[in-house]
């Protein structure tokens, strides 16, 4: 017999573009991130990114856990020289980074060390009621190693970073919205329409405007204001070149709805 899957992979929505739902699937094991699933989650992911059907991607866990973190029992025995020639964990957990299309984390129950900074490293965090969010690292002996001292910071500023990375207090879906670490929270019964329903409306967009925005809002965490604002005054003036961009101006004159055709 083949081994469950530890991402299972579905297209949902029928539009012209759909998007493709990645479920991580580890339950018993509240979703703890090992090699073999950061490996079958990279794969999907560059999968999706490729196919032109597909406008944007979920990745949402159980009920009870987004991911409960790096598989403590897989990198319990490690040496230093484990990690360092294994270039933990860089190898497979940041494939996630060169998607170009949106990738939002549908989170339920608990975003724990890597499952926190895996839903940070998507482009936005719709969270259910029940979700609880932390990098408790520091109570294993080591520090958060997937981004969490860099990206928990500039989500939610340095105090609450250090307070949570420092006592490895977790935050539930409230203080997570309130501190932006979140864009919004809904029931967790909601919780997959609600992320699929903004996958929807990202999807009737057009395919170029969309990965451009994308990038110029990655871009105001690596550069100045300055250069900030020049890479996306290039890129604003590109889309002009568009199809999409006659299509949606001359939609809007017409007070029709727009049909976008690139991907
Ligand atoms: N790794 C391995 N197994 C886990 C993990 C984990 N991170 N989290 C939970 N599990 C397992 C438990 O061992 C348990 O297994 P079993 O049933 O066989 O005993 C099962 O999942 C259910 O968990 P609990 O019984 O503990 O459930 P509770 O509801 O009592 O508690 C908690 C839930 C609070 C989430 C608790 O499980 C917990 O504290 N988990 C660990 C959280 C944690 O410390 N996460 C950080 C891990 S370190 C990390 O992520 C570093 C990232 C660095 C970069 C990434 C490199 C790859």
């Amino acid at each position: 017999t083949t081994p469950e899957p530890l991402v299972l992979t579905e297209l949902r929505g029928d539009g012209e573009r759909r998007t493709a739902l990645l479920t991580l699937n580890r339950p018993k094991q509240l979703n703890a991130l090992n090699d073999a699933l950061m490996d079958q989650l990279g794969d999907a992911l560059a999968a999706f990114d490729a196919d032109d059907t597909v406008g944007c991607i979920v990745i949402t866990g159980s009920e009870r856990a987004f991911a409960a973190g790096a598989d403590i029992t897989a990198m319990a025995g490690f040496s230093f020289m484990d990690a360092y020639k294994g270039d933990f964990i860089t190898r497979n957990w940041e494939r996630i980074l060169r998607v170009r299309k949106p990738v939002i984390a549908a989170v339920s129950g608990f975003a724990l060390g890597g499952g926190c900074e895996l839903a940070m490293m998507c482009d936005f965090i719709i969270a259910a009621d029940t979700a609880k969010f932390g990098q408790p690292e520091i109570k294993l002996g080591i520090i958060p190693g997937a981004g969490g001292t860099q990206r928990l910071p500039r989500a939610v500023g340095k105090a609450k970073a250090m307070d949570m990375i420092l006592t490895a207090r977790m935050m539930d879906a409230a203080e997570a919205e309130r501190a932006g670490l979140v864009s919004r929270i809904v029931p967790a019964a909601a919780l997959l329409d609600e992320a699929l329903a903004a996958a929807e409306l990202i999807n009737a967009q057009s395919g170029p405007s969309v990965m451009m925005a994308k990038e110029c809002v990655n871009r105001a965490f690596e550069s100045g204001l300055a250069d900030g604002l020049g890479y996306e005054r290039r890129l604003f003036h590109a889309l002009f070149a568009t199809e999409d961009q006659k299509e949606g101006m001359a939609a809007f004159v017409a007070k029709r709805k727009p049909a976008f055709k690139q991907r």
